[in-house]
């Protein structure tokens, strides 16, 4: 409670607002944006579990919109709490662009396709309940809303899982130098014959990478749980590889051609 002083010079005590101070259908447009705050949340939090990996920085915004979604079901009745979250969110989105687009781009890359595009329609959610919310739109609107991404959500889902199903390979064969991509790392490591010979890159992740011969027009496109063969023509040298997929730097080492 805030104490001060009314125009009329009589002292008043100002209050936090309530949830009697807001209607029924503001009360639910903020309780399906906490909805769509939590989706994006758990989106995150599914990538780390699907890398296996504890990657910081999804951690920290998986945090932060877990934080936003209590808040506003918390404080539904604040006006400024919705409206900062959802400005929040909104932030977040755009920050992650580079590697929302990187994700969307590849449907049949389980891993980061799906929460990708699962957060993305949920951040719609959200910023579009924010603004109802605001407006005082009819909550009867809310419903084919929340059906909607819903329904967009799971179509996205499937899609990738027949994709990822469905997608043809590449077999290795007798000779061939193979890479085995496993839980976000390369071999440091690898060596092939000089002159025509072949390279095999196993992906073992739910997630896409690439094998990129640096200095060389050397590009593998390896998506999830397949495997790609490309045949080259190499002289005897030292030829460093890469994953140039955003945040797999780690992913490197040197192929050995004798
Ligand atoms: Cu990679």
């Amino acid at each position: 409670m805030l104490r001060g002083t009314h125009p009329s010079g009589m002292q008043c005590v100002r209050r936090a607002p309530t949830l009697a101070d807001i209607s029924e259908s503001t009360r639910r447009w903020r309780m399906l944006e906490a909805a769509g705050l939590l989706v994006v949340s758990l989106s995150l939090f599914a990538i780390t579990a699907l890398a296996m990996e504890v990657i910081p920085p999804v951690i920290t915004f998986g945090t932060i919109y877990l934080l936003l979604a209590v808040a506003v079901w918390r404080f539904a009745a604040n006006r400024w709490v919705a409206g900062v979250a959802a400005g929040l969110a909104l932030l977040g989105l755009l920050a992650n662009l580079p590697f929302l687009m990187e994700d969307l781009a590849h449907p049949a890359s389980f891993g980061g396709f799906v929460p990708s595009a699962v957060s993305v329609v949920a951040a719609v959610v959200v910023v579009i309940a924010a603004i109802a919310s605001y407006r005082g739109m009819d909550v009867a609107l809310a419903q084919p809303l929340a059906r909607g991404a819903l329904a967009t959500g799971g179509a996205l889902a499937l899609l990738s899982v027949v994709l990822l199903v469905m997608g043809a390979n590449d077999e290795a064969q007798t000779g061939d130098a193979v890479v085995v991509a496993e839980k976000h790392h390369y071999p440091s490591t690898i060596s092939a014959p000089a002159g025509r010979s072949a390279i095999v890159v196993e992906n073992k992740d739910l997630f896409r990478h690439t094998f990129v011969l640096t200095g060389r027009d050397v590009k593998l496109e390896v998506p999830a749980m397949k495997t790609r063969r490309l045949e080259v023509d190499l002289p005897v040298g030292l030829y460093p590889y890469i994953c140039d997929v955003p945040g797999h730097e780690a992913m490197a080492g040197v192929l050995t051609v004798q």
